[in-house]
């Protein structure tokens, strides 16, 4: 996303030379890989638009959230088209052409650090017993601009609460799948993979925070983070991390991947904050993705009510 550009600005006259593959040739061999052919010369037409995910397994017995918007929702193909993953490029169609390659099942996610159940738990067992809803939310990006997304997951607090956090757990930290064999964008240095993200606890257990397995009642598509990601409305979209492999219970707070590549440009807390501005760009306004007028950003990207008291006494300036 960012340490390029806003979006209007193509990340290849940004990007520095030694990181920058040549977007044709990156899709086309990036694309190839994934699929296992060998060369793939001259069908570049064919893998150069953005495809809207297919349509995967329905989930059953979701139940709509009161905590949902009633907002317009975005489209499937705006929500499968539109991404940002790194791990599958730096462009915005990238993810939709090249994260066909991700195998999200099995899956397996590590439980680690300060909890009494330390282990690594099939996706399938966490998932038994537990109660899914349809959360309709805003995502505001970092890069000024912003969808409704209609994600179908639970709590992050449920799955906190069952791996017994001890006293000294006062952060979560979370880490993205870094498989150069199936995310070709781990093959370059854009970010320090494998790519990292952190809650205080009392963020982590609000119960705006979900970790998400679906999309308009179907399980995730893998440019949207399958199997599981996280979800945390009220910060900017970077905050929310894909393709979860690890949860880690913490007594310092943990590092996170855009921090570490520009903190001057992300702190840890990464709170939606119209106020503050980013060091390249203003912060004040948002486009909806399939809208043309732009609109204000709110604070903690409208959930103020909600969330605002986990921050009491707190400068937002200093702890952006
Ligand atoms: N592992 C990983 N997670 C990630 C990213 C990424 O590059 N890699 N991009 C983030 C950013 S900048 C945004 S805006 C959201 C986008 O989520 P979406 O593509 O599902 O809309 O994912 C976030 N999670
Ligand atoms: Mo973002």
């Amino acid at each position: 996303m960012l340490i390029k550009r806003p979006s209007d600005i193509r990340s290849s006259e940004i990007t520095e030379k030694k990181v920058y593959l040549n977007r044709r040739e990156f899709v086309a061999t990036a694309a190839a890989a994934a699929a296992g052919f060998g060369v793939l010369a001259g069908s570049n037409q064919l893998i150069e638009a953005a495809q809207p995910a297919p349509h995967g397994r329905k989930l059953e017995g979701v139940k709509k959230s009161p905590l949902s918007t009633t907002e317009k929702l975005n489209s499937w193909q705006d929500i499968t088209t539109y991404n940002n993953y790194y791990e599958f490029g730096t462009d915005k169609d990238s993810p939709s052409m090249l994260a066909k390659g991700l195998k999200p099942s099995p899956w397996n996610v590590l439980v680690d650090g300060e909890c009494a159940k330390k282990a690594s738990y099939h996706l399938e067992d966490i998932l038994k017993g537990q109660a899914l809803e349809e959360r309709i939310y805003r995502l505001r990006c970092v890069e000024r601009w912003s969808m409704v997304i209609p994600w179908v997951g639970f709590p992050l607090s449920d799955f906190i609460k069952r791996c017994e956090p001890t006293s000294k757990a006062k952060f979560v930290e979370f880490t993205t799948l870094a498989d150069a064999g199936q995310m070709v964008g781990v093959r370059s240095p854009v970010l320090d993979w494998p790519y990292t993200e952190g809650l205080r606890m009392d963020e982590a257990m609000h119960p705006l925070a979900i970790l998400a397995v679906g999309l308009y009642g179907e399980v995730l598509p893998n440019q949207n983070g399958a199997p599981i990601r996280l979800v945390v409305p009220w910060k900017y979209g970077f905050k929310s991390i894909k393709s979860i492999v690890k949860i880690r219970f913490t007594e310092r707070q943990p590092e996170t991947a855009w921090n570490k590549s520009a903190p001057q440009e992300y702190g840890f807390y990464s709170n939606v904050n119209p106020q503050k501005d980013h060091p390249r760009w203003s912060q004040s306004v948002e486009r909806r993705i399939g809208e043309f007028i732009q609109r204000r950003t709110l604070l903690f990207n409208g959930y103020a009510d909600q969330v605002s008291s986990l921050y009491t006494g707190m400068d937002l300036n200093k702890n952006y």
